[in-house]
């Protein structure tokens, strides 16, 4: 029997901050975890080094479901952001070594391909209307069969998802910014600015929005009713979600599908949400929700209900997390389409990565395992940089959700 030698955390900053799990086994196989939680970086880091790199050594990497069990149950206090993040690395690290020893790649482990890709959307955006225009004509050129859209709101310099540059990352200072935010204004302005992408690019592709947890389950309502009219392939995060029934309140006002999911750790995050259909597309991810191992288990609940999935996917989820992600996809039968933005060439100097965008769909490696090595010596050329995501306040200076 194999038995786990080695666990190392490796924290590196090519761009943006990944902390990554590098396990080793008697046998020489390793495998790769994503621990990335944005912003609390090194609380997963410690969390790792500290409480379960030492359980792990001398383990049998083999038993994924029992190693599972034994990190989420063992450690007494469960749930929650931090662990839920460090089970999952362990978790699709052990996928990853298995898919390497059995010479297989990890969804056929999972059972096999349902489908050869998994289809993404893409982000586009703009500091005006008529630049958001732009960006997703450049997305239809590409080929995505979905795009998000996404417009500052005049007045509103906190408006999310606008991105500068090339690459949006939102965690961009070594403290928090602190933006302001106008409700009304982004009420006023978010039918419009989305009517006027159906209106110049028809309705042959999927359209998406994400409200980043910022209205009451009132205004959701509301804006849901003024966007059905553009027939969304969802609203996105219209409220925080820890309050699951006040999503029967957004249900009963509206027909614009509902995707939520992105900051939950657990399927008791999202029982109601999926066991009363309050919801259309789940978007929890392999990193932030246990692994490979607990993900699956949520998608299976929600296949009952005829939740799709719509799982998380922004760049500062890792290259192995984005790799583990696409392929659970292509094997779950109520896959419904995945994130995907672009990780940046300095990002892959350190990942290297076998999956391929094609025909706006990602595909997984056919490789042994998830099919992506980690360069340490280009990770430890890209020291960890303090950074954080903004924090969101209304006009009258009081503290929003961003
Ligand atoms: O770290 C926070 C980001 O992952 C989040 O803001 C991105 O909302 C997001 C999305 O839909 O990708
Ligand atoms: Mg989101």
């Amino acid at each position: 029997m194999a038995t786990i030698t080695g666990a190392k955390v490796i924290i590196t900053s090519p761009g943006r901050n990944f902390v990554t799990l590098k396990i080793t086994t008697s046998d020489g196989v390793t495998g790769l975890g994503d621990a990335t939680l944005n912003g609390r970086e090194l609380a997963v880091a410690a969390y790792l080094r500290d409480h379960l790199v030492p359980l792990l050594i001398g383990r049998d990497p083999d038993r994924i479901e029992d190693m599972w069990q034994y990190l989420y149950k063992g450690a007494y206090w469960r749930r929650g952001p931090v662990t839920m993040t460090a089970i999952a690395a362990v978790d699709t690290a052990l996928w990853d070594i298995k898919g390497k020893v059995a010479g297989m790649p990890v969804y056929d482990l999972l059972g096999g391909r349902a489908r050869d890709g998994a289809m993404v959307y893409g982000h586009a955006s703009g500091g005006s209307v008529a630049e958001l225009l732009d960006d997703v004509a450049r997305f239809r050129d590409l080929g995505y069969r979905a795009i998000r859209a996404q417009a500052a709101v005049p007045g509103s310099p906190g408006s999310y998802g606008v991105r500068h540059g090339a690459i949006y990352e939102p965690a961009a200072t070594a403290l928090p910014e602190e933006q302001l935010w106008s409700t009304e204004d982004y009420l006023d302005f978010a039918p419009s600015c989305l009517g006027q992408v159906r209106e110049k690019f028809g309705f042959d592709f999927h359209l998406l929005h994400d409200v980043h947890h910022r209205l009451t389950p009132t205004e959701a309502g509301r804006l849901g009713r003024a966007f059905e009219e553009l027939r969304l392939f969802w609203m996105e995060d219209p409220t925080p979600a820890e309050l699951q029934e006040s999503f029967r309140q957004i249900r009963r006002a509206t027909t614009t599908p509902i995707a939520v999911g992105e900051v939950f750790n657990s399927i008791w995050d999202c029982q109601q949400l999926i066991t009363e259909r309050l919801i259309d597309y789940i978007r929890a991810s392999v990193v932030h929700a246990g692994g490979i191992t607990h993900l699956r288990r949520i998608f299976h609940l929600a296949e009952l209900y005829q939740v799709r999935t719509g799982s998380h996917g922004a760049t500062d989820l890792s290259p192995v997390s984005l790799s583990a992600a696409v392929h659970l996809d292509v094997t779950v039968p109520n896959f419904g389409v995945q994130e995907y933005m672009a990780h940046s060439p300095l990002t892959h100097e350190v990942f290297r990565t076998g999956y391929e965008l094609r025909d706006g769909a990602l595909y997984p490696s056919s490789a042994p395992g998830l099919g992506v090595e980690l360069d340490e010596e280009a990770a430890a050329r890209f020291p960890y940089e303090p950074k954080y995501l903004p924090v969101g306040r209304r006009t009258d200076g009081s503290v929003h959700d961003w």
